[in-house]
């Protein structure tokens, strides 16, 4: 299977799936699992500093022989010397998100790293592309943490029509019925992060894994709009905190202020309720937490029943 899939050719994985690089939880741990069951896995260098990203680059080398990327978040306050240490390592692939990262890619294909922007519209796909970018991936609104405005279904077709190089979808999808769909929209392979959160090898506090299995489909919400900044989490006490604040017109840095450590907080201390429980809507869905391979598999052995049953509704 997957043969002839331009994203399997181009980076040399045996499954067109990528492991979302998230913040504090895309560990070398996740990242090489995902690697090494035949997907891409992505260390999510957050605002880690370039140091701490060097030593988890290097253990990723160490515990895979397969492809793995780097997810550069561009609001990063350390975004600079992030870059410099992902040249240095250049790893077999750069993902960014939260913003344009059209001034560095001619230094990533430089060494040869391919380079995979996140994009949440049209205007920046196409923009990136002229800009010599590898592949980009169309991240829809269901997507957990920072998002952007469109979902997934109609941001899919609209960026695959307007580029000319290949489209990875990601928001909203958990199994093959969603890999089938992003691909019936004219992707050629997924991104999955709240999939993997779900995993055995995912670092994340077991109070987190908790709630995320316990969630239903209304269960996130979206904070940091009127901050230019939207987040999906899994609402709790901090999101409620948020929001009534946000309603009794308190400025702007007593909004920012509530954010600051908030992810760790949920994710390596546990604190679900005072921190951001970052994930996305199809959270609903996700009750087992399995192993990276048998994620993997059960998404590739699920889908010629998917693509059966779409034949046989269409007779
Ligand atoms: O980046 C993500 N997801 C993230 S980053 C993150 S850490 C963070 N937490 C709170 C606030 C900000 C960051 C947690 N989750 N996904 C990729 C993504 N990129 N989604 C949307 C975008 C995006 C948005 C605007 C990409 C480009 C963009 O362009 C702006 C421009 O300059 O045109």
């Amino acid at each position: 299977m997957f043969e002839n899939n331009v994203i399997c050719k181009m980076l040399g994985i045996k499954v067109p799936i990528f492991q979302g690089g998230m913040a504090w939880i895309g560990t070398a741990e996740l990242a090489s699992a995902v690697s090494n069951a035949g997907g891409l896995g992505i260390i999510g260098s957050g605002n880690m500093p370039p140091d701490l990203l060097r030593a988890e680059i290097q253990k990723c080398k160490r515990w895979t022989d397969k492809p793995f990327g780097v997810n550069v978040m561009l609001l990063s306050p350390y975004v600079k010397e992030v870059m410099q240490v992902v040249i240095d390592e250049h790893p077999a692939v750069v993902t960014t998100g939260a913003g344009n990262p059209g001034e560095y890619v001619p230094a990533l294909k430089e060494v040869g790293t391919k380079v995979i922007p996140v994009v949440a519209s049209v205007a920046l796909a196409k923009r990136l592309v002229r800009g010599g970018v590898d592949a980009v991936i169309a991240e829809g609104s269901e997507s957990g943490g920072h998002i952007g405005e469109i979902a997934t279904m109609p941001l899919i077709p609209q960026i695959v029509d307007a580029v000319d190089v290949p489209v990875i979808g990601a928001g909203g999808i958990a199994d093959s019925r969603g890999m089938a769909a992003a691909f019936a929209l004219g992707a050629q392979a997924v991104q999955m992060g709240s999939r993997f959160v779900m995993s055995e090898e995912c670092i994340a506090h077991p109070n987190y894994k908790e709630m995320v299995r316990r969630a239903k489909d209304r269960s996130t919400v979206v904070t940091g709009r009127t901050l230019g900044h939207p987040a999906r989490v899994l609402r709790n006490k901090l999101t409620h905190k948020f929001f009534e604040l946000e309603e009794s017109g308190a400025p702007a840095e007593e909004l920012e202020k509530l954010g600051v450590g908030s992810l760790h907080r949920a994710t390596h201390e546990g604190d679900v309720q005072n921190g951001s429980v970052m994930i996305g809507e199809i959270s609903g869905m996700l009750n087992d937490i399995k192993p990276v391979q048998q994620i993997i598999d059960d998404m590739v052995s699920g889908l010629p029943a998917v693509c059966q049953r779409l034949s046989s509704e269409m007779h």
